[in-house]
């Protein structure tokens, strides 16, 4: 089977990264370079028009959208218990991983980019207060299920490695989130996991690359 991944540092196609190290898959990685605009070039936009990533393409098709990505990973690698064997725990975890894409990464893209939000002249400060405020409520809920949990559930599953990058991005924007302990313990965790661990070397070789190249 030939799997390759359209990853860009940063964002959250490092969740499917994760997951497929996790799996031992074979894959190959495409970076793209957002900086030099890469995701809206004719060619990428020939293979996504969505300009986004992650995007996988195996054996020739592709699959756009972190929910239906991990979900493949998970039914392709079954031994790698991506999901929980339960089908209830198992649409929980489609839930999580569905709060995870749909649920906080739209407020982190808002602090991102306030503009593609709201081009009024002098509202970029509020639309990051408002999307800040949001996620301080939505990480204050994670907290919550993760208490006096290693992970999501009774081991490592996909929603922990998405989760993982919502947390990321938001340390990254600057947000406090010290008072969400179980957050911070999950966000330690996995850090220390061989899997984020060989996405973080990859991330800085891929940064270099680019830099290098500008
Ligand atoms: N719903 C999508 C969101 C993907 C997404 O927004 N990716 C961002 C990076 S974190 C992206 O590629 N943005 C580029 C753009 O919108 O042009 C998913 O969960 O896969």
């Amino acid at each position: 089977m030939d799997i390759v991944l359209y990853y860009a540092p940063i964002t959250c196609s490092l969740a499917p990264y994760i997951t497929l190290t996790e799996a031992g898959a074979d894959f190959e990685v495409r970076a793209l370079n957002f900086a030099t605009g890469q995701h809206t070039s004719p060619e990428y936009l020939k293979v996504n028009p969505k300009h986004k990533v992650p995007l996988l393409i195996v054996d020739g098709k592709s699959l756009s959208e972190n929910v239906a990505i991990q979900s493949w990973i998970a039914r392709t690698f079954p031994q790698a218990k991506l999901l929980p064997a339960d089908p209830w725990q198992e649409l929980q975890a489609i839930s999580l991983l569905s709060w995870c894409s749909g649920g906080i990464h739209p407020f982190l893209t808002r602090i991102n980019s306030p503009l593609r939000v709201c081009d009024v002249a002098g509202t970029e400060d509020s639309v990051k207060k408002l999307a800040t405020k949001s996620l301080m409520e939505l990480f204050k809920i994670a907290d919550d299920l993760l208490t006096d949990r290693q992970f999501f559930f009774d081991h490592f599953t996909a929603p922990d490695a998405h989760f993982f990058w919502c947390q990321r991005r938001a340390r990254q924007f600057g947000l406090d989130l010290s008072g969400f302990t179980h957050c911070v313990a999950h966000f330690e965790r996995m850090t220390r996991r061989p899997s984020v661990q060989k996405l973080l070397a990859f991330e800085k070789s891929v940064q270099d690359q680019f830099a290098k190249a500008a």
